[in-house]
């Protein structure tokens, strides 16, 4: 059973021998307080005593966990693996970690986002989100980035991306798109596409959404944005939206992004 918490913002949780501590002076309760919010803001792994810790990467490793990609994230050149695990009894601020096994250790990154599942039921839903779908070289620096899917609709999947900078994964934020995720998987009258612009680490990235307009399959609206990485972030350069006509398999053509797997021009693995 997974253990409650009071707050979903800070995971922490007060135990009942605390809180009779916390009783005894209000001097005491507020140092502790203080201790606590300041373990809780350094998403430190050594929480005060009495608050639930987080696990280790050593322990991670050994949870169930996703089948691990193969390729380097690190970018010293060498094959790395990485997977996705769900520590179901961990606080909520450290239940699901991205974790990179490298030439120097395993290495766990904490992941936070909206859009994590915070029930226990959420997380029994097999497939769900989230999942490390791939491995692409986006950015311009050495090293694969992760592609964590978050969110999944009827058939479009949404994605957040990942770099690996000094043994950790950093979270490179989508400024300017929709729920700030990259999205692909569209389905037969939506589009939704996304990939590397000019190839591998070439640091930019094109996005195409939109959809058939009426019901002939010969009329579509397509949104065609493109987003560079600049700072750790993905910027929005350039949007243009345009009416097509002809069949999805032209429109396909045309606009290869527009459907397929996610990143294939510069898919790494996954
Ligand atoms: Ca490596």
């Amino acid at each position: 059973m997974l253990p409650r918490y009071t707050s979903p913002t800070s995971g922490c949780r007060f135990g009942s021998s605390r809180s009779h501590r916390f009783a005894a002076t209000r001097r005491t309760a507020i140092v502790g307080l203080v201790a606590i919010a300041a373990a809780a803001a350094g998403g430190g792994t050594a929480p005060a005593a009495g608050t639930a810790a987080c696990p280790t990467a050593r322990e991670l490793v050994r949870l169930p966990h996703q089948r691990p990609l193969a390729g380097d994230v690190d970018g010293d050149g060498r094959p790395d693996r990485s997977f996705l695990v769900v520590d179901r009894r961990a606080p909520e601020r450290c239940r699901f970690f991205l974790v990179a096994l490298t030439e120097t250790g395993p290495h766990a990154t904490a992941l936070h986002s909206r859009f994590l599942p915070r029930t226990a039921a959420a997380l029994s839903v097999p497939g769900a989100p989230p999942s490390l779908d791939l491995l692409a070289d986006i950015d311009r620096a050495p090293g694969a980035e992760a592609v964590v899917r978050l969110t999944q609709g009827a058939s479009v999947s949404g994605a957040a991306v990942y770099t690996f900078r000094a043994g950790a994964f950093r979270p490179l934020p989508i400024v300017g798109s929709p729920a700030g995720l990259f999205q692909y998987n569209g389905g037969a009258t939506i589009l939704s596409g996304v990939d590397c612009l000019d190839g591998r680490r070439s640091g930019a990235v094109v996005q195409i959404l939109g959809g058939e307009l009426g019901s002939s399959g010969t009329r579509w609206r397509v949104e065609r944005d493109v987003f560079v990485t600049r700072s750790g972030r993905f910027v929005r350069t350039t949007r243009t939206v345009r009416s097509f006509r002809g069949s999805f398999e032209q429109l396909v053509r045309a606009v290869p992004a527009a459907s397929g797997a996610p990143f294939r021009s510069c898919h790494v693995a996954g």
